[in-house]
């Protein structure tokens, strides 16, 4: 068994991770739909839903706003992450320390690698290291397995998001999060590559409720663990709306239909 493989991020093997740290990645441009979602308290609540296993924020929203929701909320850090403003051959800053999210109450951290960028060796050194301060510490491991970079034309073609999955696997994540392949059988076929590691499905840009929750469905017939998500909820009018849906596809095993009427 993958260390850290049924963790505090998971409920029975399955998790549905909020995601939140488009302010850093994407930029303020996020927070538009659903203006109230600039304040993190506001996507905090939010995280307070059933259906969420962990909320993945960065250091300064960790610091400046968990402590307030430490009862009721899972905290994964990710410890990496860089501004759309970053022109440059894709990377990622190292932007906490493993020692310091243990501080502040995280029980997971999560670590994107660009697999394929020219800074794949340093990514994949600092994953490393961080990794193994996670273990140290009995924190769960998520990797953002997120492949581009100037010699990668398609970065979600079958064999990429299969090649992703198996990076995750390879290097000692406990659940590897990557972009939907397009089709159940991708899906499936990536979600071998990584044994017996999680999988689960990054939400993508917002699309309606029948559309993203079939994705969803998809995705976990075809041997997914679940879901990290970020602007597909907290740009709905009702975020908590969509979590009652996708709690009953993930966790209950409801068809979209049911899913779509709760
Ligand atoms: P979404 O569900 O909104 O796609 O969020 C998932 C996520 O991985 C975020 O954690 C991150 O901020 C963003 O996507 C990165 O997106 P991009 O693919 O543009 O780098």
């Amino acid at each position: 068994m993958i260390p850290g493989a049924d963790s505090a991020i998971t409920r029975n093997e399955k998790s549905l991770i909020l995601a939140y740290d488009h302010g850093l990645e994407h930029g303020p441009v996020d927070f538009e739909p659903n203006p109230a979602t600039a304040d993190p308290d506001r996507v905090f609540e939010i995280g307070t839903h059933d259906a969420v296993t962990a909320v993945a924020v960065q250091k300064g929203i960790a610091e400046g706003y968990y402590p307030s929701y430490e009862d009721d909320v899972t905290l994964l850090a990710k410890l990496n992450g860089t501004s759309n403003l970053w022109m440059g051959e894709p990377n990622s800053a190292v932007n906490w320390t493993v020692e310091n999210a243990v501080e502040v109450g995280a029980e997971a951290i999560g670590f994107t690698v660009y697999g394929g960028s020219n800074h794949e060796i340093e990514m994949v050194e600092e994953f490393r290291d961080a990794q193994e301060a996670a273990r140290e510490h009995d924190l769960g491991v998520v990797m953002w397995s997120y492949p581009r970079g100037q010699g990668l034309k398609n970065a979600t073609t079958p064999s990429t998001i299969a090649y992703s999955t198996r990076l995750g696997l390879e290097l000692g994540a406990d659940i590897t999060k990557v972009k939907y392949p397009g089709s159940p059988e991708a899906m499936s076929h990536a979600v071998t590559q990584a044994a017996d590691s999680k999988v689960v499905m990054s939400g993508g840009s917002k699309t309606d409720d029948q559309d993203f929750l079939t994705t969803v469905r998809n995705a976990m017939d075809a041997g997914a663990n679940g879901l990290a998500v970020g602007r597909n909820v907290f740009q709905r009018d009702n975020p908590e709306q969509i979590l009652d849906g996708l709690e009953a596809v993930i966790f209950e095993d409801a068809s979209v239909k049911e899913a779509l009427d709760v």
